[in-house]
């Protein structure tokens, strides 16, 4: 088989905790997937690759700063784009979000012609800036995301109220100052408001489309 065959898009989005990442990413996933089938097209969220927590107490997992890059297995994503690129099936770790570990699942996950990958810090790495064709940084002012975050962490990651308020203050807020949006200046793209801004979605839907084809 030639390169070609096995040319890999990756498509970065980056932004803010509770911007519109993931809701961006899947919104285009869903309709890209219609047209140019599952083969062709998938998500990568860079969450699945929190480190495993699992070697420390429970009280030492809640300091971490889950924030900053080093709390990120970036070497591992890295290898697995790699290893898609050159056309092979990698094991995407599931972490649970609760217990600050990985799940002893794993989801296989082979070559598309188009991947879109989504994270807080992945456009701080520059090794895997460099794996991407071009990337995207959702823009969507802090307050929106604060509020975003307290329903979705309450509703879908088992949180208490002052649990996220507190890491909000701690953690969350200072390293997107400190890392998040300084990262915003390596994006090709900046998308504002969010997961429901349809004229961006549809201009990437084009854009990305155009990789995705037999
Ligand atoms: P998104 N996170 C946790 O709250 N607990 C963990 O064990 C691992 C991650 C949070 C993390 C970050 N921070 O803000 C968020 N904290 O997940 C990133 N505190 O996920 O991009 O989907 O919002
Ligand atoms: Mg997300």
């Amino acid at each position: 088989m030639t390169d070609i065959a096995h040319h890999c898009t990756i498509v970065g989005i980056s932004g803010a905790s509770a911007s519109g990442k993931s809701l961006i990413a899947s919104t285009l996933y869903r309709e890209l997937r219609e047209k140019v089938g599952d083969h062709n097209i998938g998500v990568i969220p860079e969450d699945c690759y929190y480190k495993d927590q699992a070697d420390i107490p429970m009280e030492e997992r809640l300091k971490v700063n889950y924030d900053h890059p080093n709390s990120m297995d970036h070497s591992l994503l890295y290898q697995h784009l790699k290893a898609l690129k050159n056309g092979q099936s990698v094991e995407i770790p599931q972490y649970d979000y609760v217990a600050h570990t990985r799940k002893d699942t794993t989801i296989h996950f082979r070559p598309k012609k188009v991947i879109i990958l989504e994270g807080i810090l992945l456009l701080t790495d520059k090794r895997l800036r460099e794996e991407m064709d071009f990337s995207i940084f959702v823009d969507t002012p802090l307050d929106i995301c604060l509020m975003r975050r307290i329903k979705r962490d309450v509703n879908e990651r088992g949180r208490t109220l002052d649990s996220v308020i507190e890491q909000y203050n701690k953690t969350v807020r200072p390293m997107f100052l400190q890392f998040i949006e300084p990262s915003k200046q390596y994006a090709d793209i900046i998308v504002p408001r969010g997961g429901k801004n349809r004229v961006a979605i549809d201009i990437l839907k084009a854009k990305i489309g155009e990789f995705c084809q037999d």
